[in-house]
């Protein structure tokens, strides 16, 4: 300390106890490159003490001008536009890939061979044959994967986990869930971007919405045995985006499935991005022996439940209660009660366990989706568009 100024620097300053350090190389630079950025600058002082400190060593993209802004304003130690050069850095520890989705399997693909620990945006790929080529490279690996669904990582959802665990439900007969956006409807005039063409998404609102509520049906209700579903395209052609012209939109707009799972429940599954008045509506209700939940995303620190038997019968119905409370799921590193967190949050708990794993080499799964669960949601995806293709059932085969 200073005797003049009574200032005390904490340049060199050590925690009493040593953090390791991961260095981070980060593919993609928006939506889901910011997202994650945010996480890995959060966990340190956030998840307190970190498993891990996140070193950002490199930003990745192919516009120069925009990587270089993102890398300076995020304080990533340099850039590259060229991802395969990224892979050969030692200095990178952890893979993180926040492309589109047809950049998705090579770099994940290069990354597992060359050891790192990999993080993936979902959907994990295209369709099931190339996540089968990703789930092969990292197994061959030893290291930990996951796909980012971040949903398995609301506080209220993990929730919702813990109770089926415990048995408080009791038997599962229904899972009904929608997830709903209006953002490419007529009024939008969203032209062909990179989601809604199907040989950089794969598919439309199927793997991009589809995806997350066919991974929070197999993490909280298990295996789907068959889909039966039908798909929309309701606007076939738009503006390209370089105003070149029109191109043909050859993916959905929007699916419905009906679902029988292994253990006997029932599901229904919904997704389109063409309702109207729906931001980011991610909705679910289970239906089980001893009561129902219900959680809704754009609501995301509540849940509404329903208990059987429940006392004083005169009040008997769904309540509505807060999940946060310093006993609630990761609710020890934020707010007292009330305090309500939000979606960027998830980032931060699913990467903190991801961290977690690697320097205590622990199991990604159940509660993180790894690559076999990406696969599983591919395999799903692709059945839907199979059966609307068909008007059959599908009966599930990995
Ligand atoms: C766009 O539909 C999107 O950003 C999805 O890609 C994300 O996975 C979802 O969490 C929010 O909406």
């Amino acid at each position: 300390m200073s005797e003049e100024t009574g200032f005390t620097t904490m340049a060199g300053a050590k925690a009493e106890y040593e953090t390791p350090e991961i260095g981070v190389g980060m593919l993609g630079y928006a939506f889901m490159g910011k997202a994650h950025t945010n996480a890995y600058k959060k966990i340190p002082y956030m998840m307190y003490p970190p498993p891990m400190i996140p070193k950002l060593v490199a930003l990745c993209g192919r516009n120069e001008r925009a990587v270089t802004e993102a890398a300076l304003r995020y304080g990533y130690e340099g850039y590259y536009t060229d991802w395969q050069k990224m892979l050969e850095n030692d200095e990178i520890q952890l893979f993180d890939n926040g492309s589109p989705n047809d950049t998705h399997a090579d770099p994940c693909i290069m990354a597992a061979e060359r050891g790192m620990h990999i993080l993936c945006e979902k959907p994990l790929a295209r369709n099931a044959e190339e996540a089968k080529r990703m789930l092969d490279a990292v197994q061959k690996a030893r290291i930990k994967h996951m796909v980012a669904f971040n949903y398995r990582f609301v506080p209220a959802i993990r929730q919702i986990r813990n109770l089926i665990d415990s048995g408080k439900l009791g038997q599962i007969y229904h899972f009904r869930a929608v997830y709903l956006q209006e953002w490419i409807m007529p009024h939008y005039g969203t032209p062909k971007i990179w989601r809604l063409d199907k040989k950089v998404a794969g598919s439309g609102a199927i793997g991009d919405l589809g995806a997350h509520i066919i991974d929070l049906a197999h993490y909280l209700v298990g295996g789907v045995k068959s889909v039966s579903a039908y798909t929309k395209t309701f606007i076939d052609k738009r503006p390209l985006p370089d105003g070149s012209g029109t191109g043909k939109v050859d993916v959905d707009d929007a699916f419905v499935a009906a679902l029988e799972f292994d253990n006997g429940a029932l599901g229904t599954l919904e997704s389109t991005r063409f309702a109207g008045g729906r931001k980011n509506y991610n909705r679910f209700e289970i239906n089980a022996e001893k009561g129902s939940v219900v959680f809704n995303l754009e609501r995301m620190n509540e849940l509404q439940v329903f208990w059987v038997g429940e006392e004083p019968k005169e009040t008997q119905g769904f309540h509505g209660v807060l999940i946060t409370e310093g006993y609630h799921p990761w609710w020890e590193n934020w707010w007292p009660h009330g305090h309500i967190i939000g979606w960027e949050h998830t980032f931060v708990h699913e990467i903190t366990h991801l961290l977690d794993c690697i320097v205590n080499d622990k199991e990604v799964a159940p509660h993180g989706a790894t690559f076999k669960d990406g696969y599983r949601a591919a395999v799903v995806c692709d059945a839907i568009v199979d059966s609307a293709a068909s008007r059959k059932q599908v009966d599930i085969k990995y």
